[in-house]
């Protein structure tokens, strides 16, 4: 694959808003004259706010894969990822076929296929890790409390930890945060004292206890990548997704047509 393509790879929790995001992005950059192609990735999606220039599903739907093996909805997803991951040439030549300088990969909603299952893999390594990125969404209601946060960040670091790819957190639906809440989940995110502090003033039961020592772990391990507010409704952080990717793989050099 050519190296001036980027593979931006949209992951999060169910409903963190993955997919919103990747028709909003997919507008966004199309509105400022870039290349952009959208590949979904979640077999077991039915409606899509977009038309993908490529789509999983021609090849497996969840639905199929249930019938045709006699497996329930969660055994039909990993199924799925696994049949996806033997699969993935065809998808590869379409996409070295239409390719584009921006290629948007919309996951499915269950986030464990994509953080530990081998199909995600095959497909970052297909696309090649060193031209892609992962842009995991922090959900606003998991963000909202200290013990949530540190939850995002156990999960955002146990992806780091699989993957060679460079990578973002994104602080997802921020239009529905308030300015505080948004505020508070800068901070710890900047810096992990505070969040410290305010896991402590949480209710103090054994389950913070132990959100206390997961957090401490965290730190050692020094995985906070940032975090920046984005909004699929406002369109708030799309410019700043746009500018870390810049960064990231062009120098921090515009990419867009005069
Ligand atoms: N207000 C607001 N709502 C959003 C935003 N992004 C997504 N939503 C809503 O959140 C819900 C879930 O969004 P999706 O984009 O389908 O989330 P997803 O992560 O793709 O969901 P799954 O693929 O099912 O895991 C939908 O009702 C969206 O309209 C946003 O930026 N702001
Ligand atoms: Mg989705």
């Amino acid at each position: 694959m050519e190296q001036d393509q980027v593979n931006i790879f949209f992951v999060g929790t169910a409903g963190s808003g993955k997919t919103a995001l990747t028709q909003a992005y997919y507008e966004w950059l199309k509105e400022r004259g870039l290349d952009v192609l959208i590949v979904n990735l979640d077999p077991g999606v039915e409606l899509l706010p977009y038309a993908p220039e490529i789509d999983v599903r021609e090849w497996i739907t969840t639905r199929d894969v249930m019938e045709k093996y006699g497996v329930g909805p969660n055994g039909a997803q990993i199924l799925a990822a696994d049949l996806l991951a033997v699969q993935f040439r065809e998808i590869q030549d379409l996409l070295e076929e239409q390719r584009a300088q921006y290629v948007l990969f919309d996951t499915p909603g269950q986030i464990e296929l994509f953080a530990y299952r081998q199909a995600s893999k095959v497909v970052l390594e297909a696309v090649g890790e060193q031209n892609s990125i992962i842009s995991f969404l922090f959900d606003p209601v998991l963000s909202s409390t200290p013990s949530g946060f540190v939850s995002l960040l156990m999960l955002s670091a146990s992806i780091q930890f699989r993957f060679q790819t460079p990578f973002l957190n994104l602080l997802s639906k921020s239009d529905l945060l308030g300015e505080e809440k948004v505020g508070d989940a800068l901070d710890w995110a900047s810096d992990l004292s505070t969040l410290y502090d305010a896991l402590l003033s949480e209710t103090h039961t054994m389950q913070n206890e132990a959100n206390i020592e997961f957090f401490r772990a965290l730190e050692g391990m020094g995985s906070a990548s940032g975090l920046t507010p984005v909004s699929a409704k406002t369109y708030v952080g799309l410019e700043d997704l746009y500018t870390s990717i810049q960064q990231t793989f062009f120098a921090g050099e515009d990419n867009m047509p005069d």
